[in-house]
């Protein structure tokens, strides 16, 4: 291997897994997350769903769900881009006013979304209703320290 292509194979190796999305305007940094927790909730709604018996509990399908959230749950914190705290966002100034205290509930939350997984597969519906509550808890307290209630509060 000449080592203009062994750099390269280095360098590629240290990149990070996440790739994370660039933006050209603060409006589409706040689409594009949105768009993220759109969708997180419409899974996670359906785990919380069998976990509170309101739907059959399908193991298969809640590790399926469990799988997809954790793919995704890092993907919508690089998309608080400074500048992007006005107009049609929810976002508090406190997400970059206290970025550590923000940073630390985007791991809480993503902490709590990987055992989902482990859970669901183990087929244990209390193991299962308990990894849910433990990500409710972590959305829940993230929102309300750092979403606001409607665009007009
Ligand atoms: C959901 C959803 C949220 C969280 C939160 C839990 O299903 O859309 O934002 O759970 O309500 O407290």
């Amino acid at each position: 291997m000449k080592s203009s292509s062994l750099s390269m194979a280095i360098a590629l190796l240290a990149m990070p897994l996440a790739a994370s999305a660039q933006f050209a305007k603060p409006e589409d940094a706040q689409r594009y997350r949105k768009a993220v927790f759109t969708v997180m909730a419409a899974h996670f709604s359906q785990l919380a769903a069998m976990a509170n018996g309101r739907a059959p509990f399908d193991a298969k399908l809640a590790a399926t769900h469990a799988d997809l959230l954790g793919r995704i749950s890092h993907l919508p914190y690089p998309a608080f881009v400074e500048g992007s705290d006005q107009g049609a966002t929810q976002a508090k100034p406190d997400i970059w006013l206290q970025p550590a205290l923000f940073k630390a509930a985007a791991r809480r939350s993503q902490d709590d979304i990987a055992k989902l997984g482990p859970a669901a597969q183990s087929a244990d519906l209390a193991r299962l209703k308990s990894a849910v509550s433990a990500v409710g808890q972590s959305c829940k307290s993230c929102h309300d320290e750092f979403r606001r209630r409607s665009l007009s509060d």
